[in-house]
Order: structure tokens, then sequence, then C-alpha cells
């Protein structure tokens, strides 16, 4: 192709262009409603007379979309011109659910769009609740991404998110009589109208074959002479920031057959079952594997993992190499940050290209490696560390094995050194895991390599550094960091609780908040005010009618407004402990079917919520999201219990259904057996939208605890450090009356199913009860017996929210992202003018 021309070379042309498109566009009602009216009719090719919602959202989308690209280059052209050093985000998900009103509300231009709209006779939420949600991730892990590229780009710090454009995203859950059934998430069937397909940008990406040794200029030196090759296709996606005219980039990659990918058999064999062999190249960004923690060794897995990493460091060589000769500047100009191992291979690829084809010395490139990665992990468990098989990896990616094992050589020699022929730490610490299969440790090679290891909590950071990586934390005390998570709060406030967001504005008599989350403390001083008591408790009112109507809509249950709205939406995992609160339900439940009417009277009502997606292979996780039904059937159904409690699981959650659950909700339930979740960023939404939370004293929660203060949340359980001894107590360990009771149920066949059930039950009592629900059930009782006494006093009920939205703060995702930006990657603001 022609080289581009720039501004420079134009300046003829560029006077032309000036005058033909002088002005960017412009925000007043009419030409609001001329440019949604102009992609009617000609980008949507429906008649401007005649359009339903999808088409009028199709359309404000793209007019959006219009004006957010012209902020978007302005902003790569102002990066490009500042050449600031950059941070590279590596992730195999990102969780972004939703654009538009995100997109809208950081623009500064909803108000706007919404006017102009209801002039054309649209509602601007209506035609928002058209979009569809974009889930190329699992859970936490996914959406902390998506929320720091939204900090990333509001603090205006030059960033480039990388990622995989998923043709299917994280499965459907459909539930068919109480199971959870998967359906494929073809999310793109209705156009996507955030990305921008750059058919340019593309990149050969290579697997099998073999290495060669041959020489060059007498310097011996490595062939990697591939037996499949792929193409990268680039799909932008820009995210911009709030009050700020920078917009950065997400830049996703989708495999495409390349052309020089297995020509022979054209030549050869037949045309047919040339072609169709041809389209398998695209399966490799076909789908989004929906395990959460396992991993389970697959080719397809793998070859993911590499081709997102190849086509990536291949565009950030580029860009370096646009600018600048001399490979000993790149820590200058590149911070690469893993977002867990699943990008790791990352290390083995840039090493690579630095080798055999910039052709430095070892010694130049390892320093370069040493300076340039960061890592974060966010795992607790040693069974949760990512393993990659040495044959597949080896048949797979023959050169980048042996630079693997070339890091590992140098990295054991130097260890010897230094700790001597201690041969069981030589064996824990080796990246090679030793074996019937032979694995490479995607940890330990991220650890080793990386110049940062960040943990996502306080407690977890303790963990990695006693626990999961101690041996590395002694050798390399330096290297560990921890930055809290934290989420946004222009999506987990203003655009998914208007009227909070309208609130917390008037009371602190400034919008500052929404980007500086700091100055919410200042609700701290209203926290008594009778005034804003009301207000306040309004909100909550709005927000649970929204949710009844959904809960109505979706399962036929009317649920009364007084209830207290208890929920826990998360991935259903046992250790997150759902059978924990379905245990609680089923005791409150016994409870109340045992007192007398006087005693009723007392009962505090409630509609419990529980939602969230279980892995499809994970066996136990599906059997709770069939007890929550059996145990909702049995209860909602029994009218002797009437308004006291309800159940409801809420099927297919994802990050919209949470935008609509999270605002509405009283109290949330986080419920990890302490010492388990590494953070936990649910529960920082909860805080946010000044919900209650009754938790365990695990991840985030620790610090949260400090912020608002333990009188102000329902802490239960036993501690981090007494879950081991509890563990080790095993067989002696006391279970409580009650909790057998209600396990007893579940076997007696009380909501049928019993031999299903069964080995639910088995996990969950004796000695086998890994995650103490028996050990922990008393307390977890009394804290839910707590949250009721507080729910009847209004006022304290109120105090508390309040208190909980002040103090959530410290949990904003622009808190981390500065952290990072200061100490991990060493990179500045560069803001683009205007
Ligand atoms: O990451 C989660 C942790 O469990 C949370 O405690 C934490 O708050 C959150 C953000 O730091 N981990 C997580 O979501 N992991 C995954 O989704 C995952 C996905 C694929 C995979 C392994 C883990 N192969």
């Amino acid at each position: 192709r022609k080289p581009r021309l720039d501004f420079a070379e134009r300046k003829g042309q560029a006077q032309r262009m000036l005058g033909l498109m002088d002005v960017f566009l412009k925000n007043d009602p009419i030409s609001l409603q001329k440019d949604i009216l102009h992609h009617v009719e000609y980008t949507v090719a429906r008649s401007r007379f005649s359009f339903d919602d999808f088409e009028a959202y199709q359309a404000l989308a793209h007019s959006v979309r219009d004006r957010l690209i012209e902020r978007w280059h302005d902003t790569l052209i102002h990066f490009k011109k500042e050449d600031p050093k950059r941070v590279y985000f590596l992730s195999l998900e990102f969780l972004m659910g939703r654009s538009l009103s995100n997109i809208v509300i950081n623009l500064g231009i909803r108000d706007q769009f919404a006017d102009a709209l209801s002039q054309l006779g649209f509602d601007f939420e209506v035609l928002a609740e058209q979009e569809g949600d974009a889930c190329l991730g699992n859970g936490g892990l996914a959406r902390l991404s998506a929320c720091q590229m939204d900090s990333l780009a509001t603090l205006d710090y030059p960033a480039v998110g990388y990622g995989l454009r998923y043709q299917y995203g994280l499965f459907r859950q459909v539930i068919v009589d109480g199971f959870q059934h998967e359906q494929p998430d073809y999310w793109l069937n209705f156009g996507n109208p955030w990305e921008i397909e750059r058919v340019h940008i593309t990149y050969p990406v290579k697997f099998y074959g073999t290495v060669t040794d041959e020489f060059l200029n007498g310097e011996k030196c490595k062939v990697w002479v591939p037996g499949e090759m792929v193409e990268a296709v680039a799909y932008d996606n820009p995210i911009p920031g709030y009050g700020t005219r920078n917009t950065i980039n997400l830049r996703l990659w989708a495999a495409k057959p390349s052309d020089q990918h297995d020509m022979e058999s054209f030549n050869t064999g037949d045309y047919v079952d040339a072609v169709v062999n041809r389209q398998r190249a695209e399966s490799i960004s076909s789908i989004l594997y929906p395990d959460d923690r396992s991993y389970q060794g697959k080719e397809l897995r793998l070859k993911q993992q590499y081709f997102f990493v190849s086509a990536s460091v291949q565009d950030i060589f580029r860009r370096f190499k646009d600018t600048h000769k001399k490979f000993d500047e790149f820590p200058e100009k590149v911070a690469l940050q893993l977002n867990d191992t699943h990008p790791s291979l990352a290390i083995a690829e840039v090493m690579r290209v630095l080798l055999d084809e910039e052709h430095l010395s070892w010694h130049r490139a390892w320093d370069i490696i040493c300076k340039i990665f960061s890592f974060t992990t966010h795992t607790v468990s040693p069974e949760g560390l990512e393993k990659i098989p040495v044959d597949l990896l080896g048949n797979l990616l023959p050169r980048h094995l042996q630079i693997i094992y070339d890091i590992n050589f140098n990295f054991v020699e130097e260890l010897k050194k230094m700790i001597g022929l201690d041969y069981d730490r030589l064996t824990r610490m080796s990246i090679v895991e030793e074996g019937a299969v032979k694995n490479i440790r995607m940890a330990n090679l991220s650890v080793i390599c990386s110049h940062t290891v960040n943990g996502v909590s306080r407690l977890h950071s303790e963990l990695l550094r006693t626990k999961l990586f101690k041996d590395f934390y002694d050798l390399w005390p330096h290297k560990f960091q921890y930055k809290t998570n934290g989420v946004t709060q222009r999506r987990w406030i203003v655009v998914s609780n208007p009227s909070l967001c309208a609130l917390i504005s008037k009371w602190l008599g400034t919008e500052a908040w929404i980007c500086d989350i700091d100055l919410l403390i200042g609700l701290r001083d209203s926290a008594t005010n009778a005034e804003l008591h009301q207000e306040w408790k309004m909100v909550k009112k709005v927000n649970k009618i929204r949710l009844a109507e959904y809960i109505e809509a979706m399962s036929g249950l009317k649920v009364s407004l007084d209830a207290m709205f208890d929920v826990q939406t998360k991935r259903i995992h046992e250790y997150k402990r759902q059978l924990l609160n379905i245990l609680g339900i089923i005791h409150r439940y016994d409870c109340i079917k045992n007192m007398d009417k006087n005693d009723r009277k007392k009962v505090v009502p409630r509609v419990c919520i529980i939602g969230g997606k279980a892995a499809p292979g994970y066996e136990i996780a599906k059997k709770i999201i069939k007890l929550c039904h059996v145990v909702a059937e049995k209860i909602n159904n029994d009218n002797d219990i009437g308004d006291l409690l309800k159940l409801v699981f809420i099927p297919d959650y994802n990050v919209s259904v949470a935008e609509m659950v999270i605002p509405g909700a009283d109290l949330s339930q986080h419920l990890s057996t302490a010492g388990h979740e590494a953070s936990g960023t649910g529960s920082m939404k909860f805080l946010m939208n000044g919900c209650l939370l009754l938790a365990t004293a695990d991840g985030s929660t620790i610090e949260m605890v400090e912020e608002i203060g333990q009188d102000n949340m329902f802490l239960f359980g036993a501690k981090a450090h007494e879950v081991v001894a509890l563990r080790k107590k095993g067989p002696t360990l006391k279970v409580p009356l009650q909790f057998s009771r209600v396990v007893r149920m579940i076997r007696d066949g009380h909501f049928g199913f019993e031999d299903y059930f069964k080995s639910l039950c088995d996990k969950i009592e004796g000695t086998s009860d890994y995650f103490l629900l028996g050990a922990d059930f008393m307390s977890y009782l009394e804290a839910q017996a707590a949250a009721d006494k507080a729910f009847v006093d209004e006022e304290r009920w109120t105090k508390m929210s309040i208190l909980s939205a002040a103090g959530s703060g410290r949990f904003s995702s622009d808190r981390t992202i500065q952290e990072y930006a200061e100490n991990t990657w060493d990179i500045q603001p560069c803001r683009c003018p205007f």
C-alpha cells in the first residue's frame, strides 16, 4: 500500500480538507437528530419514516461512534507526537458489557442525545436496553480489565489494551427445570457498532514446525521454520475517558486464514477441501473458554494464548520501531502488563523476537525482558496456577520451549549460587515441573521474568509472600507489591444508578467525585441528616421497584418491596459458598415454619436473590444451582410463609443484569472461606451503591472494614489464619445441630431429588467439609440475625448504608490504576489538548 501522508506532507491538501471538514461534529439537538436519521437511512439502511427501537439504537450507536472516533483519532495522534512510555495491558478476557450509556456519559453528551431522541419520539433508556452485552470474559478478572481500561482512559494514561475478539462470548445460561443449560453467545450476530475493523492491520502468526541452527554473518542462530500460519486482524475498540478528550484503544485480534497458509494443498489437493481447511484458522479466536479456574492442557487454548500474544508483540515492536532505532530504549517506552499468567508466553515471544529477529545477544535481550514485564496474579490456590504440558508446548511452539528452557537453565544456575544445592527448593522454583507429565509452570516463568509481582488485595499479597510464592519472596522481596482492586464508579454508579448519582452530586455540591472518588467521603458529614435519609431511601426504593419488576417479568414471582433484598451474585463455586447461603435460607424457612403467630410478626421479611454461572463441567456447582431451584420452589409455593421469605435465582447473570441488581440490593453476601478469594470486586460495586455487606474477612473485605468500620457491616466466620487449624481438627470438629438438621432435610428429600443431592451433602459433612460450612454456620446465622436487627431500625440501616457508600472511595479502579502507573509501570499521564 502507498504510505499514508502525514500532516506535514499534505500541506496543499490540508487546506482543502480543513475546508471540507472544519469542525467536529456538533452536539446541538438538530445536529444530533440529523445525524441519527442519516444513520437510519444510510448505515442501517432503513427508511427514516419507518424504523423500530432496535434500528433506532443502531443509528444512535453510530452517531455516538462518530463522535467517539474523533476523540480517539486525536488521542492516537497526540500519543504519537508525544511518544510517551506506554503500558500495554495484555489480557485474554475483557468483560465490557454494554457500551452505549457508558460512552455517552464519558463523552458528556448523554443528556443532549436523550433530548434529541425524545424529540424524535424515542426514549434513550429504552434504546440503550436494545444493546447486547459483550461477554468476552468469565468473571472478576475480566470485569476488572474492563474497569481498568475505563480508569486508564480517564486518568489520561497512554495505554493500549490487547485481547482476543472471540466470536462466541461466555455461554448464555438458561435454566430448564432448575438445571443449568449452556447456549452459545454468538454476540456479533446483530453487528457491533463499537469496533472498527482494521483490515490492513494484520500480522502473521506461526505455529508448529521445527527449529534449525544456521549461520548468519558467522554467528550461529536459530531459525524457526513454522508448519502453519494464520493471520491476526485488528479490531479496535475505542475506550473514552470521563472529563477528558483522551480515548484509548482496546485492540482485539481475530484469526483469519493466511494467504501463505498451506498453499501447497491448493496445488496438489482438492480445492474444496483446501478452502475448508483454511477456514479452520478462524477457530482460534472463535470461543472463550468458560472455565474460570481449571487448566485442561488443551491445544486450542494454548493456540489462543500464543495467537494474541504474538500479534500484540508484533504490533508493539512495529510501533516502537516507527520512531526508535536502539533497543536499549525499549524499556523507556514499553511496559508490558500480564493479566494473570494467560498472556505469559509474551515473555518467550519478546525474547525470541529480540534474539532471532533483531539479533541481540542473550545478555542484552534478557536485560530488556527484566525491565519491561510486570505480572498480576488473581489466584490464591496452588491448583489455580496454570501449567502447560511440555509436549504440547514443544509441538506447537518449538522455539519458545527452547527459550523457556534456556531461561530456566540460567535461573537455576544463578539460584544454586545463591541458595546452594537445596534440591527441594530448586525443584519447587524451577519453571519446569518434572513428573509423569512434564509441565511448564507459567506462574514461575512470570515471577522470574517480571520486575514486579502484584497481588490484588493486601491479604492476597500476604498469602503470595508466605505461601504460593514464598520461595520467590525469600529470594526477591523487592519484587512483591499489591494493588488492591477497584471498580469504576462511572459504570457502577453513574451509568447503573442515575438516581443515586444525582443524589450524591446534590449533597456533595459537585460532580467532581465522578473522577475524584475520594470526595465521596464528604457524605459522612450528612450521615444522620433526616433529609438525606429521606432522599436516600427514596433512591433505594426506585431501584428496588426496578429489580422487583424484573423478577416478576422473569419468573412471575411478585416480591414485597418492604422485604430486605438480600443478594448473592457471582460465579458459582464451592469456595464462594452459595451453599452456605442456601442452607441458611432452609434454616430460616424451618424456623418460620416452627414459629407461632406472635413470633412470626417479628420476622424480617426477605427476598433472597442468588445468581451466577457454573462452569459447564463443574458438576457440584451445577448441583448447587439445582438445589437453589428446588428450595425456591418449596418456599415460594408455601402459602403459610407468604412474603416472609422468598428465594429467586436470577438466570444468566452478566454485566447488564448486575447493573440492575446491584442498585436494588439492601444486603449483599460475600461468603468465601477466608483465604480463598484473592480480592472480590462484586462487593465494591455493592458498597458504592449503599448496600450493606455480610461477609467473611477475606480478600479486599478486610480493607473495607478499615474504611467503613466493623459496625457498619456484618462480618462472620473463621479468619484466614484460623482456617488451616480448623481443617486440621477435621473429624473432631463439632458441627452445630442446626447445620446437621438442614443437611438432613435435603438428604431426607424434603425438597425432592435426594439421590441427586447426595454427593453435595457428602461434600459438606464430616471430614470432607473442606470449605468449612459446618464450622462457620453458627457465626453465619448470628451475622444474619444482626442484619435483621439492623434492618428493622430504619434510621440505623440508612445511616449504615450512607456510610458504606461514603467509605467506598478506596475501591475505585482510579486509585488502583494510579498506583500501578506510579509504582509498577512508571508511566505519566499524557493528556490530549482541546
Ligand atoms: O479475579 C478473580 C478472583 O477470583 C477474584 O477474587 C478477584 O477479585 C478477581 C479480580 O482480581 N479471578 C478470576 O476471575 N479468574 C478468572 O476469571 C479466570 C479465568 C480463566 C482462567 C482462570 C481464571 N483460566
